[in-house]
Parts: C-alpha cells; sequence; structure tokens
C-alpha cells in the first residue's frame, strides 16, 4: 500500500492553551474519518495550517510541535497576513461565493490572489520536503486548486489526486474568475481529479475545453502526454456512528404531547439557506392556523468563518429575521423559532435528529451537504421526513427527500406542510430507501474508491521523451555521411495560425531553408497535408523535396507525382457534407485540397466545434466504412484523405547507408512518419505529449535553432 500524503487547508488538530498549557486534540471531521484507515494503515503524513501558533512561548510552542510530529501531521505555519489574504479574502471572499454561484458577494476589488500562489506554493515546499518516490498525495478542497501543478512541476512521477469539496460552477459562470485558467491549469497537475457529483465534473470538462481548448474524451483529457481523469466520488458519512447511540439533550427539552420538531442545522453561512427557510416557516405558521402552537422550530447555526466580514454582516441579518418572525408570532408559552447559534456534539445532533419530524436542509447551493445524509443515518427508527434543497449535490442521490427550491418561499412552506401531513406508510418508505444508501455508501467506501482509482490508473502512464539538445543533434549529424530532413510544416516549421492561409513562410524561414538545401549533405524534405500549389508557390523555386497531402503527391526533382487517385463524386459528396456542417459552426472553414478536404474548426466556440468535430468523425467513419477514403482527426480538424495514404510512404528511395534521418513534427499525422523510419533516425515532436519520437522540442523557435545549428554545422 503506498503511503498517503493527505494535504488540506487545515490539519485535523485542534490546538487549545488553558493556563499557557497547550493541548493538541484531533478534530473529527468526516474527511478525517474517511481517511482514518488508509492513513493509519500506510503511516501516512497529513500537511496543513495548524491554526495561530504564534502567541505560544518557546516552549509551549516546541511541545505543540513535538505533538504534531508524533500525529504525523506537519504544521504549514501561515502568518496573520496570510491567513486574511490567503483564506479570508480569496478562498472565501471570492471563489466561495462565485463557486456557489453567490455573484452579488464577490467583491467589486478581488483581493487575495497573490497571496494565494504564495500560500499554495508554501504548502508545495513543505510535501516536497517530505514526498518518498511511491506516496499518493491527496490535496483537498478550493484553497489549494494550484497545489497540484506546482507539486507536478516538482515531482513529475508523483501520483496526485484532487477532491472538490463544493461545487464546480457552470462554465458560463466559473468564466468570470479573472484568473480562470491558472485554476484550471493548477488542478490539471494532478492525475485524478474528484467531485461530488456528476454534473460538477461535466462542468469542469466544459470549462477545460473553452478556456484551455483541450477536448476531453468522455472523462478524462490528455495534455502533455499526461492522462488527468475527472470523476465524481459522492462523499458519504460515517453512517455506522450515525446509527449509533445518540446523548441525552439539555435539562429541559422535551416535546410536549402533540408537539413536532422542525429542524434546521448548518453552519452559519449565506449558502446555506437559513433566511428563506425561516421565512418558508413562517409561511407554514401564517396559512396554518391548526400548526400554530404545535411546532417546535429549531434552527441551530454554528459559528462560522466569524473573521470574514461578510459572515459577521449575515450573522446580524440571520438574528433579525428570527427577532421579527419572533416577534410576531411568539407567545408567552414559547418562541416561534428557537435559535440556538453554537455547535452540538455528534452525538446530541444525532438525538436532535431523531426527534425531528420534518428536517429542513434547503442550502442556496452546496456541494454535497452531509447534514442533510446525516439525518437520514441517523434514522434507525425509519421515520422522519427530509426535506432538501435540489441544489445541493445530496439531491442526486437522495430523490426520495421531498425536493424544493431553496428560493421559492411558498414551495418550501408547501413542502414542510406535505412533510408535517405525509402518512406514516409514505414516510417509512422514503426514508428506508434514504437510510439504506446513506448506510451503504458511507464515507469510508468514497475515501477507498478514490484511492484505489488513485492507486491504480486504467492505463500505464506513457513515458515521455527527452528533449533533443543540440549537442545530441550535432553528433549525431557528424558522425552520419548526410542528414536527410523530413520536415512537418504547420505547428513545426511555423506556428499554428488561426486560418491555414495566415501561416505564411516567413523571411527567416526561407534563408534558414536555402541555406540547409545549399549543403550536399542535407537534403530537406517538408512532409505537409497542405496541398501542391501551396507547397510549391511557397517552395517551389528551393532544391528540396516537397511532399503535399500527407503523402498523395510528392516533388522530388522536376514534377510531381501521385500515389492514387479519388473518385470524384464520392469526394463531392464529402464536401457537400462538410460544408453543411460549416454553414451551422460559425468559425469554421471547408479547405478543399486536390485529393483531400478539411474541416476547420479552430475559431469557433470551442464547445459547440468540439462537439460538431465529434459528430463529424462519427458520422464520417460510418459512411465512409468500404469506400477508399478515410477520416482523420487532427489539431482542431476533420480531414478526408485517400485509404492508405500517409506521411510514412514519402521515404522510399530517399535514404542511403551512412544517412541520418532526422525528422520533426507536431501532429498525428506525423507519427506515421516516425513509425516508417529506421530505429536509429532522430525523431523529435514538437510539444510534450505522447509520441513514438524518440524526441521533443518545445516550440516553433526551438525547431528553428536546431535547424540553424545544422545549417551551421562544420
Ligand atoms: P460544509 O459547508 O461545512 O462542508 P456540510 O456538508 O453540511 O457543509 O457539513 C457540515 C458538517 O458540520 C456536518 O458534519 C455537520 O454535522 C456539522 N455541523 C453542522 N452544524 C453543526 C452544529 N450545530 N454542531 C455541530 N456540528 C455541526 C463542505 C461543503 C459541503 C460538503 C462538505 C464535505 O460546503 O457541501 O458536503 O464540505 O465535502
Amino acid at each position: 500500500m503506498a503511503r498517503l500524503i493527505v494535504v488540506s487547508n487545515r490539519l485535523p488538530v485542534t490546538v487549545t492553551v488553558s493556563q499557557g498549557n497547550p493541548t493538541v486534540r484531533p478534530s473529527m471531521g468526516g474527511l478525517a474519518t474517511g481517511l482514518r484507515g488508509h492513513f493509519e494503515r500506510s503511516e501516512g503524513l497529513w500537511v496543513g495550517w495548524p491554526g495561530d501558533l504564534s502567541r505560544l512561548g518557546p516552549e509551549a510552542r516546541e511541545a505543540v510541535l513535538a505533538e504534531l510530529t508524533q500525529l504525523r501531521t506537519l504544521p504549514v505555519e501561515l502568518t496573520a497576513q496570510e491567513v486574511r489574504s490567503y483564506y479570508e479574502d480569496f478562498s472565501n471572499g471570492v471563489l466561495w461565493p462565485l463557486f456557489h454561484y453567490l455573484l452579488d458577494r464577490v467583491p467589486l476589488h478581488s483581493k487575495g490572489w497573490d497571496a494565494y500562489t504564495r500560500v499554495n506554493a508554501k504548502f508545495a515546499d513543505v510535501v516536497v520536503a517530505n514526498y518518498r518516490p511511491g506516496d499518493m498525495i491527496w490535496v483537498q478542497d478550493y484553497q489549494l486548486l494550484l497545489l497540484p501543478e506546482l507539486l507536478r512541476q516538482r515531482l513529475p512521477n508523483a501520483r496526485i489526486g484532487f477532491f472538490l469539496h463544493i461545487p464546480f460552477a457552470a462554465s458560463e459562470v466559473f468564466r468570470m474568475l479573472p484568473w480562470r485558467e491558472q485554476v484550471l491549469k493548477g488542478m490539471l497537475g494532478a492525475d485524478l481529479i474528484g467531485f461530488h457529483t456528476p454534473s460538477y465534473a461535466r462542468n469542469f470538462a466544459s470549462a477545460v475545453v473553452r478556456l484551455l481548448g483541450h477536448e476531453p474524451n468522455f472523462d478524462e483529457v490528455t495534455l502533455e502526454g499526461r492522462t488527468v481523469r475527472f470523476r465524481a466520488y459522492p462523499m458519504g458519512i460515517d453512517a455506522a456512528a450515525f446509527a449509533g447511540p445518540g446523548e441525552p439533550l439539555e435539562a429541559g427539552f422535551h416535546l410536549e404531547e402533540g408537539e413536532r420538531l422542525v429542524l434546521g442545522v448548518d453552519r452559519l453561512d449565506y449558502t446555506k439557506g437559513i433566511r428563506r427557510r425561516l421565512f418558508a416557516c413562517e409561511r407554514v405558521l401564517q396559512r396554518r392556523p391548526d400548526l400554530r402552537g404545535k411546532l417546535r422550530i429549531v434552527q441551530i447555526a454554528v459559528p462560522s468563518r466569524e473573521t470574514v466580514g461578510a459572515y459577521e454582516a449575515f450573522r446580524g441579518r440571520v438574528e433579525q429575521t428570527v427577532g421579527a418572525i419572533n416577534g410576531r408570532w411568539s407567545t408567552l408559552g414559547g418562541p416561534a423559532i428557537y435559535y440556538l447559534y453554537r455547535s452540538f456534539s455528534q452525538a446530541q445532533l444525532i438525538s436532535l435528529y431523531r426527534a425531528a419530524s420534518v428536517m429542513l436542509v434547503t442550502p442556496l447551493r452546496d456541494g454535497m451537504n452531509l447534514v442533510a445524509k446525516e439525518f437520514a443515518g441517523a434514522r434507525i427508527d425509519g421515520d422522519g421526513v427530509l426535506v432538501l434543497s435540489e441544489f445541493a449535490g445530496a439531491a442526486e442521490e437522495m430523490p426520495e427527500a421531498l425536493q424544493v427550491n431553496p428560493f421559492d418561499i411558498d414551495g418550501m412552506a408547501t413542502a414542510i406542510e406535505q412533510g408535517l401531513d405525509m402518512p406514516e406508510v409514505e414516510r417509512r418508505a422514503r426514508m428506508a430507501a434514504l437510510h439504506a444508501r446513506v448506510a451503504q455508501f458511507d464515507v469510508h467506501r468514497w475515501a477507498e474508491k478514490f484511492l484505489g482509482e488513485l492507486e491504480e490508473p486504467d492505463g500505464a502512464p506513457v513515458p515521455l521523451a527527452p528533449l533533443l539538445t543540440t549537442e545530441t543533434a550535432l553528433a549525431e549529424a557528424r558522425a552520419a555521411d548526410r542528414v536527410v530532413m523530413f520536415l512537418d510544416y504547420d505547428g513545426t516549421l511555423v506556428k499554428i495560425a488561426p486560418r491555414p492561409e495566415l501561416a505564411m513562410p516567413d523571411a527567416e524561414l526561407m534563408t534558414l531553408l536555402g541555406d540547409l538545401s545549399k549543403r550536399s549533405d542535407s537534403p530537406v524534405h517538408v512532409v505537409s497535408g497542405r496541398p501542391r500549389a501551396e507547397l510549391e508557390r511557397w517552395f517551389g523555386a528551393l532544391p528540396i523535396g516537397l511532399h503535399a497531402e500527407h503523402g498523395m503527391y510528392s516533388r522530388i526533382e522536376g514534377d510531381w507525382i501521385a500515389r492514387g487517385t479519388v473518385p470524384e463524386d464520392l469526394r463531392a459528396r464529402v464536401k457537400a457534407t462538410l460544408e453543411r456542417v460549416a454553414s451551422c459552426t460559425p468559425g469554421s472553414h471547408v479547405e478543399v485540397k486536390a485529393v483531400g478536404l478539411a474541416w476547420h474548426y479552430r475559431l469557433t466556440e470551442p464547445e459547440h466545434g468540439a462537439h460538431q468535430a465529434r459528430q463529424l468523425r462519427l458520422h464520417l467513419r460510418e459512411v465512409l466504412t468500404g469506400t477508399p477514403l478515410e477520416v482523420l482527426a487532427g489539431d482542431k480538424v476533420v480531414e478526408v484523405r485517400l485509404r492508405g495514404m500517409h506521411k510514412g510512404l514519402v521515404l522510399r528511395g530517399l535514404l542511403r547507408p551512412g544517412d541520418l534521418a532526422l525528422a520533426i513534427g507536431d501532429d498525428r499525422t506525423d507519427e506515421d512518419l516516425f513509425s516508417s523510419l529506421p530505429e536509429d533516425a532522430v525523431t523529435v515532436r514538437v510539444g510534450r505529449g505522447s509520441s513514438l519520437a524518440r524526441y521533443y522540442l518545445p516550440d516553433v523557435a526551438a525547431v528553428r535553432a536546431l535547424l540553424r545549428a545544422l545549417a551551421n554545422r562544420g
């Protein structure tokens, strides 16, 4: 079993100081419970912020650090300023409201990004310093979105997982974030990215294609030769604990005969929908005189993020709402709403959950919401009604709850009434299903599933080729009689342009090819998917080999030769198909070559373009079966060419014993060339990525620099 390194904003410990003596206690959250098994068995490490230790004297501090080491927790200490900027301003001030779709809470001037990047780097330092090859790293949540990529840069072979506990917003909303690309790239440093629900995973995929242009394939995306998987792992609770014994509630708490408990339990957070929920309860009192005096409405709110301004103000508004409603509906017999601003132990919560007739979990937006699951998990008696917001991640797994729109106060009031009026048979039928599911998919299963899939990826990772240095290339060249060069054009000799006609050869390239072609020991061949006419127009005057339309045509000396012909009627039909797709995909166009046809979609709205390309490929593959044409997926292009044509065909007769072949290319069509060359050829992919090539070069500039060195070699 691989050792597990968990990284979360907070360490799962609480440091308290009484009379100058510090104590460190493990704090039991759902995450720590779920991970405990793997953490203990693998003798894992946990990296995170231990809270503020600055007020400890030197001795107390030593004692705390020693205890943390004992618990195998590694503290990332943060200054007060860092906590303010990274945690309060950016994580909770900007990311939290945006990811929860509460756009009016995103500040006018977003603060804290710089600190956010710095603190993520600080976490990376601690992880890297303690990492051992073979470890699995699991990064948690929105405070550390940049960490996977920071780790990937320094630990290229590490297994890195990431889990987001909050929603991943629809890309329409996510892309409002000024640092959206950095955030996506940060997450994509992981091998496996987990979300609570399939819809968050879909939102993520959509952001990746729209903002970064990488097209995901089902639930994974390949970048720079690495495959990143993103999937839903709905988090569960410690079901066994919630099915266990509760604890007597405070003295004096008991429900009168005929009195029913309507319960809400939340962190005091503006995402939880507390005020709208209270208004819905008031609406019930208004509409149902028969229920007045018979409901015990209890709202428990755990203090949370009290140092963040928005939370302080929000608390004020909640308390004002409670006061206003109580002013109208309380009697001398008791308040309409019992509002308790404090934390309860797990055992007390269990007793409360069991006493409730109706549980109200109505967040405006929630990644998952574990309170809903805890309620169902606690109901071993099989009774109780859950009213659940359809905007909580938990809703996707809890269809038997009474689902409500938390923005619709009347609708919520109706659901509360329905819950109170529901016949026992129906209550039990619904709860049986809810309870069974919560018991089965618990937090242990969640952690095991994620870690299992992180530990054993579906396929072995493809090792990446090393960089081709000028020294290596020159040494190989000097050892050979001649260097025969096979150079792709787009993406290799010139940068990819928005439209093919914009990628013209420039003066530097012409001089470079001219200089190379003057050497009798360096024959040059340009091997491209471009049509003959273009290559002829650009390079016709140079004494170099030209190969057009992926090997369909070659001009080595003198005239062009063709390697096949294509039935015109079939070609006309394909052309009509491509033109039809182009007409309904703004920004795309059809390129007509002598034989081949290509539909380019680089300038389309990325998601629509990728979707159309997928549809088109499927359609063409089907209709072209058994014909002399085949379909080829390129970089933002779908091509149709003569079946069996490929760049490797151009090689015949061009290499002599003692020659060194040098082939450079950037896309899938160049792989045919690489695979057709002798084993000792120097094959080079432009850009990192999985390839048959022995080496890589980062970009067009590096290719040109290499060719320049070869042209000048002595
Ligand atoms: P939270 O926003 O904190 O978590 P939630 O999932 O409901 O929301 O978890 C709250 C936890 O706090 C529960 O375990 C609950 O028992 C406890 N709690 C709530 N009120 C309490 C009280 N009065 N006293 C004591 N304990 C109380 C974030 C995301 C969620 C996601 C979780 C886990 O916002 O959407 O479900 O992480 O991924």
